[in-house]
Formats: C-alpha cells, structure tokens, sequence
C-alpha cells in the first residue's frame, strides 16, 4: 500500500470543511459526492444524491460497473491507483465506500484532503474477523464463543467444545465465501490447510431460531438512528429474503439488537450507516440460554442488502441515509410505513426471469442492477413487496417467488 500513502495531495479546497456540507444544498454550486466501489449498493447511493441535487463520482476500476454507469464522474483505476485517488478526491467534496475490501490506506489517503465517512480506523476493523470481535467484546456485545487461529499451536490449542464449528478467514469473506463447516479436529485442520493457513476464526456452530439485523446511521455530531430490525434468511451463505414486518422479530429481542447496534456504532465513534447482523439462538437450548438468546455475528460498514426494503417501504432509505451522513445533513429517525418482503434476485434466475409476469402482482418493486453478466449467485437485483397488511405481503411474495423459481420460504 505504499503507493497510495505516497499519494501527494495538493488539492483545491471545495468549501469550509467545517461548515456542514448540507449548507451547499440548494446552491448554485456543484456539490459532488464520491464513492469508493462501482456495484450495486455505489449505484443506489448514486441514484438516492442525484435525488437530493449532487453531483457524483465513483472509483472502480471496472468500466462498465453499475454505479459507475450511472454516475457524473466515473474514475476507472485501481482502487490503490494514486492518479484515480488523486482524481476522486479532486472532485469530490466528501467520499464513502460500498464494499468492506476497498483498502483502508486508500481512504486513509482520500481523507489527508477530503471528508471520509466511514473513516478507515472503522473501516478495517470491520474488515478482520478478528478485530471486530475484539470490538464487539468492548462493547459488551456478545458473539457465538470462537478461537483465532494464526498459528499451529493454535490450532492445536482450539477447545473441543467449538466442535462442530465454522472456519472463517479473518479477511475479505462476504457471501458465504472463506467459511468451512467442520465436525471434526481433522476436518478443522485440512480445511485450514485449505484456506493456505491465513489468519481464521473458528465458530461454534450455534442452534439458531432465527438471524436478523439491524442498520443504523451515526452522524458526525453523534446523532444516531435506526432502521427496524430486519429479519434474514441466508441460503447457501448469501442473503436470499428479508422481511420487516411487526411479526418478524420478537419486540424484546428487536430492543436488544438495536441498543447493540447502536452501542456498536458510538463505541467506534462511527460516521456513515452500518449494518450489524445478529443470531437469535434457540430459546430451548442450554447454550441459547447460556448465551443469552442474542448474539452479534457481523458488521459491515456500508448500507446492507438486508437494508434495500427500505426504499420502498420506509420514509427514509438506507441510501438517503448514506448521502445525509456524508454531507452533514440531519438524521430523523426513519418510520417504515408498509410491511416489506424483499427478495433477492440472483443471477440463477437468469437468462429469462419473467418480471413481467411479476410486476402484475400488486405492490411489487423491482430494481435491477444493470450488471453486464449474470453467474450463479451473483446479486443481480432485488424485488421488494409492500403491502397494508403482513399476510398479503406475504401471500405476494410466495406468488412472486413461484413466478421466478425461487424456493418459497
Ligand atoms: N457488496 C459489497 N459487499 C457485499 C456486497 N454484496 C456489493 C457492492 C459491491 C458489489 O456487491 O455493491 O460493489 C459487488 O458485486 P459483484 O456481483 O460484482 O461481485
């Protein structure tokens, strides 16, 4: 990363960067608003500042990423490309990420210059498995009980008792990859093998009722809001359904998550919207009980797929949230003001998925991310059903799914 820390920054100011960026809003003046990351969630952040009158820039090396196509200003380097940095920077008034691997050196760059939210400290703690553990457990948070394995003799070390458990590579896992289920020491230790002995976590496999969570946007004066708890169904370790409904995830349970959440945020002196992901455990078993009943799985420092409804079911998206926290703008609490079911639409839909025959079906939002190939579970796009009440949301949603071979839920 050398390269990037040698990034010279001799750059025009672009206002008073300590007035509030929102003072711009409504001005004569080009506001642009930059974004590390070209794919979906850059695009909606994209679409959601249009709507408030920025300007936008994206860095992606990919000529023909979904955001980039979108955006005014569209820098195709390297995200490390001290020249595409350069040109980022030199446009924008403040800068974001949308995917958890952009290198920390690079926004800890952009920011010698720039507004970055989140910042990098942030940023790469939620980027090792390791650190954002340690993170949760300041925060008086808990995960599912784990051992770090970075060496043999930790690996020998590991206490029966995470058996059967989940290997995780400490770094740059989303969507189910890095992770390896294990019964045995032996299947632990080939599968670290396997995964060429980079730094992991091992996770006791946990009996789960159900996985949720929640997204909350911290702003740089310390306000903080949330989303409601979203509850997530994963198949094959990527997201298939959220549903936000009263019914989704007991109240009680929901309070817990979100006083986590938001702990989880302040604690890290976070700026920008973040998504923390949670495992309800059986209420029945001893260790769900033992643990009691909610434990943190995961952050990540952007908006969240789990998150998308709210475009369409809440006053306030997720993305709106993104683009406030980055100008300096205000944050109310969002209100969501329709049951939502969203389903992901993934690429093992294609080549001819029948939205036509979906969009018939009352209530239904569809967004498609204009990605040029579709590949087996490659997010391709999400549908969103809203409706007035939780059971024909649902009723619509299973229609829905049938129509597209999605299996019901
Ligand atoms: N993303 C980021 N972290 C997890 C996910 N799913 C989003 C970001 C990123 C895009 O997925 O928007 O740019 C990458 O999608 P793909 O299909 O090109 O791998």
């Amino acid at each position: 990363m050398s390269e990037v820390s040698q990034m010279s920054v001799a750059l025009p100011p672009q206002g008073d960067p300590s007035a509030p960026h929102g003072l711009a809003l409504g001005s004569d003046t080009e506001v642009t608003l930059g974004v590390m990351g070209g794919g979906q969630l850059g695009r909606m952040f994209v679409h959601a500042a249009h709507r408030m009158g920025f300007f936008t820039a994206v860095l992606d090396p990919d000529p023909k990423s979904p955001a980039g196509r979108v955006s005014h200003h569209h820098v195709a380097t390297a995200y490390t490309d001290p020249e595409g940095l350069q040109q980022l920077a030199q446009c924008c008034l403040a800068i974001t990420t949308e995917f958890e691997n952009v290198p920390a050196a690079a926004l800890a760059a952009l920011a010698t210059s720039r507004t970055v939210s989140p910042g990098a400290a942030a940023v790469a703690i939620a980027q090792d498995r390791i650190q954002e553990k340690n993170h949760f457990g300041q925060c008086g948070v808990p995960c599912a009980p784990y051992a770090v394995i970075e060496s043999a003799e930790q690996l020998a070390a590991v206490a029966d008792d995470l058996l059967p458990g989940i290997l995780k590579t400490a770094r740059m896992g989303y969507d189910g990859k890095g992770q390896v289920r294990v019964s045995s020491r032996e299947a632990l230790a080939s599968a670290w093998t396997a995964l060429q002995g980079v730094p992991c976590v091992l996770e006791k496999m946990l009996p789960l009722q159900l996985e949720c969570s929640v997204i909350v946007a911290r702003g740089a004066d310390g306000t903080c809001v949330n989303l409601p708890v979203q509850r997530n169904l994963h198949r094959d370790g990527i997201l298939a359904v959220t549903e936000v409904t009263p019914e989704a995830v007991p109240q009680a349970l929901a309070e817990r998550a979100v006083a986590a959440a938001r702990a989880i945020a302040t604690q890290l002196q976070y700026v920008g919207v973040l998504c923390v992901e949670f495992f309800v455990l059986d209420p029945e078993s001893p260790v769900g009980q033992a643990l009691g009943g909610l434990v943190v799985n995961e952050m990540a420092p952007r908006p969240h797929n789990s998150g998308h409804y709210s475009l369409d079911a809440c006053d306030v998206s997720q993305f709106d949230l993104q683009v406030r926290t980055l100008a300096g703008l205000p944050l109310t609490q969002p209100r969501q003001h329709s049951p939502a079911i969203m389903l992901n639409l993934l690429g093992d839909l294609w080549p001819a998925p029948n939205f036509a025959a979906v969009l018939a079906l009352p209530g239904t939002h569809l967004h498609l991310y204009g990605k040029a190939q579709a590949s087996k579970g490659r997010k391709m796009g999400h549908l969103t059903i809203t409706g007035a009440d939780p059971a024909q949301v649902r009723a619509t949603a299973l229609q829905a799914a049938a129509l597209l071979g999605i299996t019901p839920f």
